[in-house]
């Protein structure tokens, strides 16, 4: 008899989970995969932190959003007889914006889903506004939650979102409760494997935002190349409202080059305008000017600091203001290497980007994927022009349509955030992507898609380049990915005297560049254990390091039209795919400066000729 009430009483238990499960499927609404519409310009807006200290509660199986009590409702026993299988309330700490795998040794390598919660009370700082939570990134997909309701989700581990909760706030002891999720997918942007650290978590800061009622949801401002050798300089712009009772226009002013404009809105509450301006100092490395700008309509009122300066190619030169530049640049991943966590405050954007210009570097790459908003801010201030790229990286699903959607939004959501960056320059599509039917068609949409979205900026790629090829001797290497022909900037990646041949061959190489455009060399280098001294041939010691360094630059000054460099890269940076015991102990180990700091004999390589190419160019 009691086996009996046992197995009805499971079979009992199973439909009613399975019939909450359909419940759940069909009442949450999916209905984003990513938004593009979250609120810029967070640094000038009215805000409240949500960083701190957040309770979390692990999820491993990623249950829960299912069943009768999913996690978000925040649920507390009503009695003494009352089940409830998780508690926020009892529920250890972690530190947001942070990674959780640097947070709790247990944690370290976890990848799954964790819901976070965070309660506070809520005082209006402006009178009848409207209020956004502003995320400004957890890796990889984010469930969103507030006062126990399912709001929607959001994927993409490095773009920033945000959500409406004017309807749901309330006075005092409103729970804001996200669930995220670093689980690795195939058709992820990321896939399945890179060569950096999953880093999950809420990584990047947290905002209460207060707008009102109709806001200035997004503006673009830019010099227009036209008038780049006139006296009178012309900047072209675009400014987007959003709410209800749209006023007629909207002022654009820059009290500086005294201009104050009034411009018409149209019936969407958009507009395109032209302002003319006396002597205008245009942006550069040399001279990072920066102009406050204030656009207002309505009831809304918004300040930026703005850059003006152009960016085209000619043949095979890149010209910055009109002018050709070469890029002395340098590649960096967005962690803070002393903290083992993904960077996300001004000063870890300080830190990488004083060693950048200590290296004599007047460019950076942003590998691979979205960085936090304040290095792009920094280096407008610093002067430090930018590469910016999505994670199109090993193993996409080319042929899948909803990745290419995915890859699109993530796109939007990097230009929405950027585009009135002036230090940003180049849009980079993808990197070390074989070429395939599937792969160019997808990335050719990217392609049309990027200039769609911002036709000011130059479009590049990291392609790998290619050995004997017919009708080239095997000393040549030969770049001719057909996806060149979408690009403005030729980049190409080579490990020369690292992955295969001894740095002696160097000697040898020429290289043919199918294209007469502009080349980059996005990255080459080689690992070396900061502090390991032997001779220049021996692996992992600062001497092969440097002479890779020495023996890759003089080959690359037989590259035809090369415009600029990203060596592989700044720091060591974190990686479980580097478990070489003692040498890599999960770091890469190619950065010039150490995970602690302590730069290696290469950077000084590096450096020296970076000051020979700064004296030729100001020839
Ligand atoms: C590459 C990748 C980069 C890797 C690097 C390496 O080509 O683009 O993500 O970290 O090589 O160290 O092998």
């Amino acid at each position: 008899m009691a086996s009996v009430t046992t197995s009805s009483g499971i079979i009992r238990k199973n439909i009613l989970w399975l019939s909450a499960f359909i419940m759940a499927v069909l009442i949450i609404p999916h209905n984003a995969v990513g938004q593009d519409n979250f609120i810029t310009n967070i640094q000038n807006r009215t805000t409240q932190s949500l960083n701190g200290k957040w309770k979390y509660v692990m999820d491993q199986y990623e249950t829960g959003q299912i069943g009768f009590s999913p996690i978000y409702r925040n649920a507390k026993p009503k009695d003494k007889s009352d089940r409830v299988e998780y508690s926020f309330d009892y529920a250890q700490n972690l530190w947001v914006p942070g990674s959780w795998n640097s947070q709790k040794e247990a944690l370290y390598y976890y990848e799954g889903s964790i819901w976070y919660r965070k309660t506070f009370d809520f005082q209006p700082k402006l009178k009848n506004s409207r209020v956004f939570i502003y995320v400004g990134a957890a890796n990889y997909k984010t469930t969103y939650t507030f006062n126990g309701r399912r709001l929607g989700y959001h994927e993409g581990g490095f773009t920033p979102f945000s959500f409406e909760v004017t309807n749901l706030i309330k006075d005092k002891d409103n729970f804001l409760i996200l669930g995220v999720s670093n689980s690795r997918e195939s058709d992820y942007i990321p896939g399945k494997v890179t060569d950096w650290y999953n880093h999950g978590g809420i990584t990047r800061d947290v905002y209460l935002v207060e707008v009102p009622q109709t806001y200035i949801d997004d503006y673009f401002l830019y010099l227009d190349k036209a008038s780049l050798n006139s006296k009178k300089k012309t900047i072209q712009g675009s400014i987007q409202l959003k709410g209800k009772d749209l006023p007629d226009h909207a002022t654009i002013s820059i009290p500086e080059l005294k201009i104050s404009k009034e411009v018409k809105l149209d019936e969407n509450g958009a507009a395109k305008f032209t302002l003319e301006s006396g002597k205008l100092s245009l942006w550069s490395p040399e001279n990072p000017k920066l102009y406050k700008v204030t656009l207002k309509a309505g009831d809304d009122e918004i300040s930026d600091k703005i850059g003006f300066r152009t960016i085209e190619t000619k043949g095979k030169e890149i010209l910055l203001n009109g002018e050709p530049i070469f890029l002395r640049g340098i590649s960096i991943h967005d962690e803070n290497p002393i903290r083992r966590d993904r960077a996300h405050s001004i000063d870890d954007a300080k830190l990488v980007l004083g060693w950048t210009k200590e290296l004599g570097c007047n460019f950076a790459r942003l590998a691979h994927y979205p960085h936090q908003e304040n290095i792009v801010r920094l280096a407008d201030e610093m002067g430090i022009l930018l590469w910016e790229e999505l994670p199109l990286y090993w193993g996409i699903e080319w042929s899948n349509d909803k990745v290419l959607e995915k890859a699109k939004t993530q796109y939007s959501e990097m230009i929405r955030r950027d585009k009135n960056r002036a230090s940003s320059i180049i849009w980079s599509i993808a990197n070390e992507t074989g070429p395939t039917k599937a792969r160019n068609a997808f990335l050719t949409a990217v392609a049309h898609h990027v200039r769609e979205q911002d036709p000011t900026r130059l479009l590049s790629a990291a392609c790998k380049k290619d050995q004997a090829v017919d009708g080239h001797p095997d000393s040549t290497y030969v770049v001719s990915d057909p996806i060149g022909k979408e690009l403005d900037i030729i980049s190409f990646n080579e490990y020369l005297g690292w992955y295969g041949g001894s740095p002696l061959e160097c000697r040898k190489k020429t290289f043919v560049i199918d294209y007469d455009k502009p080349v980059i060399v996005s990255e080459f280098g080689g690992g070396a254990i900061q502090g390991f001294h032997a001779d220049s041939l021996t692996r992992w010691s600062e001497e092969y390091q440097e002479f890779m360094y020495k023996e890759n630059i003089a080959m690359f000054d037989r590259v035809p039209g090369l415009s600029g460099m990203t060596p592989w890269i700044l720091v060591d940076f974190m990686s479980p795919l580097r478990q070489l015991p003692d040498v890599q102990d999960g770091w890469n180990r190619k950065g010039l400066v150490s995970e602690t700091g302590a730069k290696k004999k290469a950077f000084y390589i590096l450096q020296d000729y970076y000051k020979r190419k700064k004296k030729e160019y100001q020839k």
